[in-house]
């Protein structure tokens, strides 16, 4: 599957489309999920078009791996989330659900989260 360049995160980085940032570096992007599961749900992304984990992780230039890894730990530290912890999900094509093909990880926090699977 070839990126799609007007996928809604594409369009959300191009800033044609507004979020709600928290966070945003020449590597990563995070915003507020519009539909959150968690007291704090967000969003981080590449800067780069990469569709899935396995693309981010084959294509993209170690400094934008270290980039974007350290952009989601800062966000999680922002979010003060880090003492009583954390969830990081990236869905992975439709098994997992993945619905914007721009890879992305979640963030969740806030509150006891339960088994990974319900
Ligand atoms: P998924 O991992 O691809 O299933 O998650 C996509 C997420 O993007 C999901 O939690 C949506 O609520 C969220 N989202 C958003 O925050 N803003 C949008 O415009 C769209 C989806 I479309």
């Amino acid at each position: 599957m070839e990126y799609d360049q007007n996928n809604i995160f594409a369009r959300i980085l191009r800033k044609e489309i507004p979020a709600r940032s928290v966070y945003e570096d020449e590597f990563a992007f995070g915003f507020h999920d519009l539909s959150p599961l968690a007291p704090i749900h967000i969003l981080i992304i590449p800067k780069g078009p990469y569709l899935s984990i396995a693309d981010f992780s084959a294509q993209a230039t170690a400094e934008e791996i270290t980039g974007f890894w350290r952009a989601v730990s800062h966000v999680a530290k922002q979010q003060g989330i880090t003492r009583d912890g954390f969830r990081i999900v990236s869905n992975s094509g439709p098994n997992a659900g993945q619905e914007v093909p721009h890879f992305h990880v979640h963030l969740l926090g806030g509150t006891s989260l339960g088994p990974i699977l319900e």
